[in-house]
């Protein structure tokens, strides 16, 4: 084993006994295993014309990339039999797979530690890429382009290439990335209206109810559907709380409110939830004894030993979570907030005048992105801090779990506008590229020229596909933390600090000046 794909990989040499995240030696090596199989048949299917094949290749390398992003899957049995579908359609493409000898690890990727590290850059970035474009395509988006690329870098992993090629395709990871997020944008929207302000209560109810975490809004239209009328509560988790936002959802009176916080307080909170828990992608852990049973996983996410609700025609039959619901105990209280969120782009923009009007007057002096992820480490605590000692003539534009380190705050608002305008899931981090676009249009600058500044937390492989995203835009000078991804080689971090101004973080003080904050 040898993993270093999220930001709490080991310091030094990446998890090598087993992840800090809880994942198996054995686990981590049969994920690499998976992936070398994806590689194998990208690179032996590159002349394939066959569409229909084609088009259930792209659906197996999508689902398994995110069955191997970090916190998503922990079921040895589900990887293998990913493999094993690698293996018949291997069969049925008339080929065998020649690349690898029994090591398929991302270190035997390449000799040279900087060609190495691009590589791995690369790989991370695709994980994200099919996260993103699987939550799309369950709303039944597709564009083969996004898969055709997915194929041609993956077959790259195992080739001899310049620094300057691995460079030029971890960009056009970050083009494609941005295509992803616009199509699922597109769909979201579709299937379930733009988001709109919306108030969200914290608070525990007195009915019995059902948890869902992740980010698959289908899943969630689902069980909202079956639930309703049952005199079972549904209450969104960690990525999932932004649903309230969208119309579509409104119309269901049993989804009732936000339960808890971002994805590593799960093990005490999924505990005095009482009810079952529906974990539809990342991040979900491997669970305590003492809410395991009332834990369900669908879609990619999978964990040993825990039920798994699969799909039979598109259609996912919740009745077992909802007959077991009603058995349960209410939710134990452990939050009473009102928290605002549904600023997508649209929303937002409908606030344009207000918000550029803001920026002439000097009522706003500076948009701070605080986008990504959470997690567990403790240096975190340093997002909760900078956001409370922002100037308050600062505004917050967050999207992802890590919003859950100052959402609770109450940072007000400036002349209405919220000091916090929250776009969304990570997944809806294309809108805040959307604003930021628009607010240069109508300033007549560019992003870079924009009172606009990054300081990006990560903890998985979307957050890596979003900074190439970031990067390949010609967004500079973007802060990245807690800590530099520990798969960077010091010839490659060189590259991207000397090239794009990428640095990491140290206090909130000296930060905000880097930052031009004043
Ligand atoms: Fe370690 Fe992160 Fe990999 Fe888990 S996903 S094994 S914590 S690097
Ligand atoms: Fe969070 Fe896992 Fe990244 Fe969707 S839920 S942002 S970490």
């Amino acid at each position: 084993m040898k993993c270093m794909q999220c930001e709490e990989s080991l310091a030094g040499t990446g998890c090598i006994k087993k992840g800090v995240c809880g994942k198996s030696a054995e686990l981590a090596d049969e994920m690499d295993k998976l992936i070398a199989t994806l590689i194998e048949l990208s690179s032996a299917t590159i002349e394939c014309r066959n569409t229909d094949f084609i088009r259930e290749l792209d659906s197996h390398i999508v689902d398994s990339l995110f069955m191997t992003l970090s916190n998503t899957n922990f079921d040895m049995q589900r990887i293998k039999d990913a493999e094993a579908v690698s293996d018949s359609l291997m069969q049925r493409a008339g080929k065998r797979y020649s690349l690898f000898s029994g090591t398929y690890g991302v270190d035997t990727y390449d000799s040279d530690e900087d060609l190495r590290s691009l590589k791995q850059l690369l790989l991370f970035g695709l994980k994200g890429l099919a996260a993103y474009y699987h939550h799309a395509y369950v709303l039944e988006a597709e564009d083969a382009t996004i898969t055709a690329f997915m194929r041609k870098a993956l077959s790259s992993l195992m080739k001899t290439l310049s620094a300057e090629e691995l460079i030029a395709l971890n960009m056009e990871c970050g083009e494609v990335g941005a295509k992803a997020m616009a199509l699922l944008d597109e769909y979201n929207v579709r299937m379930y209206g733009k988001p709109e302000i919306t108030q969200v209560r914290t608070s525990a109810g007195t009915r019995p109810g059902i948890l869902i975490t992740g980010h698959d809004l289908k899943d969630l239209e689902q069980l909202l559907e079956q639930s309703k009328g049952s005199g079972v509560d549904i209450y969104t988790h960690g990525e999932m709380l932004p649903a309230h936002a969208y119309p579509a959802f409104k119309k269901y009176d049993n989804l009732v409110g936000n339960y808890g916080n971002a994805w590593y307080l799960q093990k005490d909170e999924f505990e005095k939830f009482n009810g079952p828990i529906v974990a539809t992608t990342n991040c979900v852990l491997i669970p305590k004894d003492s809410y395991k049973d009332r834990l369900f996983t669908t879609g990619t996410a999978g964990i040993q030993g825990v039920k798994n609700i699969e799909a039979k025609d598109g259609r996912k039959d919740f009745s077992e979570v909802i007959e077991m619901a009603k058995n349960c105990p209410a939710p134990a209280p452990i939050d009473d907030k009102v928290l605002t969120i549904g600023f997508a782009h649209d929303q937002t923009l409908a606030l344009a005048d207000k918000i550029i009007e803001a920026v002439k007057a000097g009522a706003i002096k500076r948009f701070v992105v605080m986008a990504g992820c959470d997690g567990r480490e403790k240096v975190r605590e340093y997002y909760t801090r900078f956001a409370e000692t922002l100037p308050k003539d600062t505004v917050i534009l967050t999207a992802g779990c890590a919003k859950y380190k100052y959402n609770k705050l109450d940072l007000g608002d400036i002349g209405g506008i919220p000091r916090v305008i929250d776009a969304g899931q990570c997944n809806d981090c294309y809108s805040l590229v959307v604003i930021a676009n628009a607010l240069a249009d109508a300033f007549g600058t560019d992003i870079n020229g924009l009172p606009l500044s990054f300081n990006i937390a990560w903890y998985e492989q979307k957050a890596v596909l979003v900074l190439l995203v970031l990067l390949n835009l010609g967004i500079k000078n973007i802060m990245l933390g807690p800590r530099l991804p520990v798969f960077l080689s010091p010839g490659v971090a060189d590259v991207l600090v000397e090239n794009f101004g990428i640095k990491g973080i140290s206090e909130p003080t000296a930060d905000r000046v880097i930052l031009n904050i004043q």
